[in-house]
């Protein structure tokens, strides 16, 4: 098998989605983490947009953008996660093009920067959950996206479904439970031990250290960088 080295930030989400199907295909990886204040030349060089995630393969080919690593892996080395209907495969990749819009609705409130602002963004995340819901109700059963096979569109949501977990810890946001599927999805995915490149309490505490770093809003309902109860 190819050597793959998967270079990220740890706390990124689309590394996070790199990572998932990584681990979905049982394929070895080295997970490389720089600092996000100190990209390295070597990195810079193989990074067309200086962000990661870099797929670098066999010490040759540098691939970048989640999407595009994710779709690769999944043409290249079994199990195949993507449906085989090709109707399904463009409702799985139509789902799949939602979700910076998303990651968008669902981390805003962990970036605003004061009351106002983050009370707007939290009054935009039942849009995008009502999008999601509606389209969990056309999928039928889960606990999956597709239902009990999983695929790319749970590799993609997984990482942003965990970052609403930890905004809504730090500063109950409550939407959630208004979108029982979007929950139960949720819920089945955090579970997936693939979701997971760190242990969850150690990651959920990196994630409040950064957010109390960042100075914004939320962060003076994170005491110090201790993770919250469940
Ligand atoms: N569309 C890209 C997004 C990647 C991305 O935004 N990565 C962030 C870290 S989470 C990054 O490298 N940011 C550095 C920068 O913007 O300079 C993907 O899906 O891979």
């Amino acid at each position: 098998m190819a050597k793959y080295l998967l270079v990220s930030f740890k706390t990124c989400p689309w590394v996070q989605r790199a990572a998932i199907v990584l681990r979905e295909k049982n394929i070895p990886f080295e997970f490389r983490h720089i600092e996000p204040d100190n990209r390295p030349d070597w990195f810079l060089a193989i990074s067309p947009h200086k962000k990661v995630p870099v797929l670098r393969i066999d010490e040759k080919v540098s691939l970048f953008e989640s999407s595009a690593i994710a779709e690769y892996l999944d043409e290249t080395i079994a199990p195949r996660l993507h449906p085989d209907d090709p109707v399904e495969r463009a409702v799985n990749r139509a789902w799949t093009d939602y979700v910076p819009t998303f990651a968008s609705a669902v981390t805003a409130t962990g970036y605003a920067a004061d009351e106002v602002a983050y009370a707007a963004a939290a009054e935009k995340i039942p849009a995008a959950f009502g999008q999601i819901e509606r389209a969990l109700e056309k999928q039928g059963a889960g606990p999956f996206f597709n239902g009990a096979k999983y695929s790319l569109v749970d590799a993609a949501y997984a990482p942003f479904l965990q970052r609403y977990r930890f905004l809504d810890r730090v500063k109950p946001l409550g939407t959630i439970e208004k979108f029982p599927r979007l929950k139960a999805w949720a819920d089945a995915l955090l579970a997936r031990p693939s979701t997971h490149s760190f242990p969850e309490a150690e990651f959920e505490a990196m994630y409040r250290a950064n957010l109390k770093r960042r100075k914004v809003y939320a962060s003076q309902f994170i005491a110090d960088v201790a993770v919250a109860a469940e």
